[in-house]
């Protein structure tokens, strides 16, 4: 990924204590070199539990989207820090609650634009409920805005300890479907979101 649109890949990841989150950040020098965690972003009071990337506010520099629990209710909050490719600086910029989720631990966050009108939306495997949660985003201007949370009905149970969640396009009909992976095996279940 680029975080700074200068066309050399850049690096990121989040670590976790007991105490505090960071969000380690490289930026590449060049096509061959990357300098290891230029910036680092404290997350300290947040009890972070997973970082995504995407555009989120649709401005074409890429932003983060960190999974947060609540500190009163529990439930899942997802934060955004919106990035500028110019200075590199991420400014936390509104956040969203969804209260249907609580099972942090077992949470699985993925972001995409799931009814093609260009904005991300964000997507939940619940490994709980064995389910699937779609907010839909209805706009961004001042911060972000988005519908409730639906849950998204599957054909039967999901049966699947849920260790990752992604989505791509493979029966090629411009929609974008779910893949799931399972914790346990190297299997994989694909379901097909269908009319959207
Ligand atoms: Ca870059
Ligand atoms: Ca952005
Ligand atoms: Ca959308």
């Amino acid at each position: 990924m680029d975080l700074d649109n200068d066309t050399y890949y850049d690096g990121v990841n989040l670590t976790r204590t007991k105490k505090a989150a960071l969000i380690n950040i490289s930026y590449g020098l060049s096509n061959f070199k990357q300098e290891r965690f230029q910036k680092a972003i404290d997350l300290q009071s947040l009890d972070v539990q997973q970082l995504q990337v995407d555009d989120i506010n649709g401005d074409g520099v890429l932003d983060l989207l960190v999974l947060d629990k609540d500190s009163s209710s529990g439930a899942a909050r997802i934060r955004f820090f919106v990035g500028n490719a110019g200075s590199r600086i991420f400014t936390e910029t509104g956040s969203v609650l969804v209260p249907q989720l609580s099972n942090l631990e077992n949470l699985r966050l993925y972001s995409a634009d799931l009814n093609g009108d260009s904005k991300v939306d964000l997507l939940f495997a619940d490994d709980l409920s064995q389910s699937l949660y779609l907010l839909n985003q209805i706009s961004f201007a001042a911060s972000p805005v988005f519908e409730d949370a639906i849950q998204i009905s599957v054909s039967g149970s999901l049966s699947i300890d849920i260790r990752s969640i992604e989505c791509r396009d493979l029966n090629a009909d411009g929609k974008p479907d779910v893949i799931l992976k399972d914790k346990s095996s190297s299997s994989s279940k694909v379901f097909y979101l269908l009319g959207q």
